[in-house]
């Protein structure tokens, strides 16, 4: 097995749990742990990046898979493009509102995700689990994580697969908004994100 990195985020916006958060914690007990490096972000625009890419300094991991809640989603969304912008519809932990500005100035206005991404979609459909292409991770936290992720593989030249992946919220977190609002179970996550690690074993060099 390649050594992974695996990130996901502390709650947010008022909620007390993140489905990202619970499915690193509940895999770093399933896979060995030289294998896999499992770390929570903290959603904080200056903080975040930093420990993103000293956690890639320090694990010089095979592959990477960042991991986020988008409420509202109705499936697994396997994002597809990272923008090169911070455009905040609410402040994050620390109080911060960013509108309007580029991640990375003179940055590339886009990153692709280096995931075999529409091969993960066939495997988890054929496995019964709600998935869908995603063209944008948002202007928030999970975009910039996404975004620095990648802007640092491709200074470093580092050819590896690396991407991130949007989650629903919760039941328990859906209940406690509007009552349609729809949810997936940590279960159902932790099995879509097991079949993405084994595609990405699978179907990468
Ligand atoms: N989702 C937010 C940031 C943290 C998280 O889990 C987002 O989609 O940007």
């Amino acid at each position: 097995m390649k050594k992974w990195l695996v990130t996901g985020f502390e709650p947010f916006d008022g909620s007390h749990v993140n489905p990202s958060a619970q499915i690193v914690t509940a895999l770093s007990s399933f896979y060995p742990t030289e294998s896999f490096h499992g770390i929570i972000l903290p959603v904080e625009t200056r903080t975040a990046p930093k420990v993103l890419v000293e956690a890639l300094e320090a694990i010089h991991p095979e592959a990477v898979l960042c991991l986020g809640e988008a409420a509202g989603r109705t499936a697994v969304s396997l994002e597809r493009v990272a923008i090169n912008l911070l455009d905040f519809r609410i402040p994050d932990n620390a109080g911060e509102q960013i509108t309007d500005l580029p991640i990375v100035p003179d940055g590339p206005v886009a990153y692709f995700s280096s995931l075999p991404v529409r091969q993960i979609r066939d495997a988890l459909l054929e496995e019964g689990i709600p998935v869908e292409l995603s063209y944008s991770a948002g202007t928030y936290l999970c975009n910039q994580v996404f975004y620095t992720l990648m802007h640092f593989l491709s200074r470093h030249q580092w050819n590896i697969p690396a991407g991130f992946v949007h989650v629903p919220s919760l039941p328990e977190q859906a209940v406690k908004r509007h009552p349609l609002t729809p949810s997936m179970s940590v279960d159902l996550d932790i099995r879509a994100i097991r079949t993405i690690i084994q595609m990405v074993e699978e179907k990468t060099p």
